[in-house]
Formats: C-alpha cells, sequence, structure tokens
C-alpha cells in the first residue's frame, strides 16, 4: 500500500442485532458497550430500540458507524422479526452462563431466525455472559468453545456486562469479522 493510500479515511454503516433469551443481559452488553458515547432511538411501535455509535479503529484508518437493534421486550419480537433483520450484516448471539435453556436456545431458536431471514452470509459471535457469577455457572467454557465450532460463529467469548468485562473485545471482534468479509483490511 503507498503512502497515499494508507492516508485514506474508510467509512462505513453497519447494522447489527443482539439475540438471546429474556434477562441474559443483550441491553446490558449494549449499554456498557455505548456508555455515554452514544445515541437512541425507541420505536415504540415495533418494541425495538435503535442504538448508533461510531467506532474508530484508528491503527487501519477505519471508521465505522453501528446502527445496533435491541429488543426492548421480547413480546413483538415474532411481529416484527423481517424488519428487525433488514439490512443487517451480523448478530451477536449470547446466552446466559448461568442457564442452560438459554443456551441451548441460541441454536435452537436465534441463530436459525437469523439465518431465516439473512439472505446473504450474516457473521455472528457467540457469547456466554454473566461470567462474574462464578457461583451459579453451569455453561462451562468448553461448552461455549464447542458450540460456537459447531455453529460456525466467527468467535466466542465470554463477558459480564456486569464488570464491563470483554465488552469492546466482543463487539470489535464482530466488526472486524464484518470488515473482513466485505474484503476490508483490518
Ligand atoms: P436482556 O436485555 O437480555 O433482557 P438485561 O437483559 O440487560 O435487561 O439484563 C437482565 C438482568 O441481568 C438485569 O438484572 C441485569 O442487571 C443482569 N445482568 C446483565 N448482565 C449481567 C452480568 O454480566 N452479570 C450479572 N451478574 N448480571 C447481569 P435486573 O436485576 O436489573 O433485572
Ligand atoms: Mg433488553
Amino acid at each position: 500500500m503507498s503512502t497515499e493510500e494508507a492516508k485514506e479515511l474508510r467509512e462505513f454503516v453497519y447494522k447489527i442485532v443482539i439475540l438471546g433469551e429474556a434477562a441474559v443481559g443483550k441491553t446490558s452488553l449494549l449499554n456498557r458497550f455505548c456508555e455515554e458515547n452514544f445515541q437512541e432511538d425507541y420505536k415504540p411501535t415495533l418494541g425495538a430500540n435503535i442504538i448508533r455509535k461510531d467506532v474508530d479503529l484508528e491503527e487501519v484508518n477505519t471508521k465505522i458507524r453501528l446502527i445496533m437493534w435491541d429488543l426492548a421486550g421480547q413480546e413483538k419480537y415474532n411481529v416484527i422479526r423481517s424488519m428487525y433483520f433488514q439490512g443487517c450484516e451480523g448478530a451477536l448471539l449470547v446466552y446466559d452462563v448461568t442457564r442452560y435453556n438459554t443456551f441451548d436456545s441460541v441454536k435452537s431458536r436465534w441463530l436459525r431466525d437469523f439465518k431465516k431471514y439473512i439472505r446473504k452470509e450474516g457473521v455472528y459471535v457467540l457469547i456466554g455472559n454473566k461470567i462474574d457469577l462464578t457461583d451459579d455457572r453451569v455453561v462451562p467454557t468448553e461448552k461455549g468453545k464447542d458450540l460456537a465450532e459447531k455453529i460456525k460463529a466467527s468467535h466466542f467469548i465470554e463477558t459480564s456486562a456486569k464488570l464491563g468485562e470483554n465488552i469492546e473485545e466482543a463487539f470489535l471482534l464482530l466488526v472486524k469479522q464484518i470488515l473482513t468479509n466485505h474484503g476490508v483490511n483490518v
């Protein structure tokens, strides 16, 4: 790459969704990731919160505007599904390490929907959240890794939205994978 090219700023806008059973920590993860630097637009008729955040990958001269869709309650989900996924590039698939049913439904429900509604190749990162609750943990790390491999998630990461552990990393894994899929060097 020439010096001129290296200086050129690249800008992208991507929509991502955050999926998982109720109370796994989707909204908490988003809030942690965004802290004060974001804009939020709640759409009551959709039952979804649409959050915008700009991510700056200075090392590769790239800015990404993320448009993140979060379900504000699960009840309207069935009605808005197709709109929820429209134009979406990637997903964070979240389960709660203290509840096995949330782990099982990643594959049986959330990934299934994502694949059904995303026509092109979408990417997804698997997240095991609430690792601060060590005494209540029922899903071991190995199980998470195995599932990620089985469902061909691009990455697997464990987080604590409560402690702010691995949050930025989780979102950046997804963003970088989306960029890679678009042929952008990161
Ligand atoms: P959801 O958006 O997936 O439905 P929320 O989930 O983000 O609303 O979180 C559900 C509950 O789990 C909240 O508790 C929240 O504080 C808690 N939570 C989220 N992430 C973590 C985490 O990493 N560790 C712990 N210990 N708790 C977490 P409340 O009591 O407010 O309902
Ligand atoms: Mg929520």
